[in-house]
């Protein structure tokens, strides 16, 4: 018998029990060769854990580059062709062959399709909404659509574990009031007004946030009187995968923006305790997405050489 999945739901907050492994990653717009690598690891996991495994995309799936591999510009990695269609009806083939284990938060480009703020990044006109909405057509939107709304837009997970899209810049907010937000009430279309929207634009769009903030937030989003040290999140792409700010937050990139040799994935052990970021060990909860392409002086690759 499978060990039946422990995740709770209140409202726009997920929670994720104190046993099993989890893996996280976040960023990956559209690379559908990421999630694929991802998703090898996770069977991994599934065969060494009697199924006990949860896995969780921190937000922005979709929406990736339309330039050719000739005209890349080196600022964004490694090439890869956007495939954010295909990597959405993976991602809902995955939650169907792994019930209530497979979970991704509400990123700011899915918002977009919901009525936030849209990005212009790599098209100008249309937007990446409109060129992903373009793609999907019609019906397949609908589905999409009511996918994206029915994403978490927090994660609270196992002894000391916080995870959100950006920064969590939240300055009022209660965990009551996150996990009754409404997605579509949202009537800023400009993305610099976006961060100080409360909730969704603080966390779906901010990059920075003081360790007194972050705190504080992980004070007002504690369940069960379980406390919570760190907070993970991506948004930002960090070009050598993940940047301590803080003890209580990390920044990291499993994807978007980064050489392959850069991309890190997040592997934890739901039972054990996390006080502060530095209980993330580089090598064992901290791994290279490709390892083979990792710089032999790699610190994560050392640390697991040392176990
Ligand atoms: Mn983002």
């Amino acid at each position: 018998m499978p060990i039946p999945s422990a995740s709770r739901r209140y409202g726009a907050v997920l929670h994720l029990p104190s046993s099993g492994k989890l893996l996280i990653s976040t960023d990956l717009h559209g690379n559908l060769g990421d999630l694929k690598k991802l998703q090898r690891r996770y069977e991994e996991m599934v065969e060494q854990n009697d199924g006990d495994v949860y896995m969780l995309l921190c937000g922005d799936l979709i929406h990736g580059p339309i330039y050719t591999r000739k005209n890349w510009p080196r600022r964004l990695g490694t090439y890869y062709p956007d495939q954010s269609v295909e990597l959405i009806e993976a991602f809902i083939a995955m939650r169907a062959k792994y019930p209530g284990r497979i979970f991704a938060l509400l990123g700011n480009h899915e918002h977009s399709h919901l009525g936030g703020p849209q990005t212009r990044k790599f098209h100008q006109i249309p937007s990446e909404t409109e060129f992903f909405e373009q793609t999907a057509g019609k019906e397949r939107m609908e589905v999409f659509r009511a996918l994206f709304a029915s994403l978490p837009i927090l994660c609270i997970a196992g002894r000391g574990l916080a995870f959100t899209h950006g920064a969590p810049r939240v300055l009022s907010a209660s965990i009551d009031d996150i996990a009754r937000v409404d997605y579509f009430d949202v009537n800023v279309k400009k993305i610099n007004e976006m961060f100080n929207v409360p909730i969704l634009g603080e966390l779906l769009w901010c990059r920075q946030a003081g360790p007194l903030v972050i705190r504080r937030f992980l004070k007002k989003i504690e369940v069960d009187g379980q406390r919570n040290g760190v907070v993970l999140y991506g948004h930002d792409p960090i070009s050598s995968g993940y940047v301590v700010r803080s003890a209580e937050q990390i920044c990291f990139s499993t994807s978007f923006g980064l050489k392959n040799k850069n991309k890190i994935f997040v592997e934890v052990d739901l039972a054990r305790e996390f006080r502060t970021a530095y209980d993330l060990r580089p090598g064992i909860e901290i791994h290279h997405l490709y390892p083979e392409e990792a710089d032999e002086e790699s610190p994560l690759l050392q640390a697991a050489k040392a176990l």
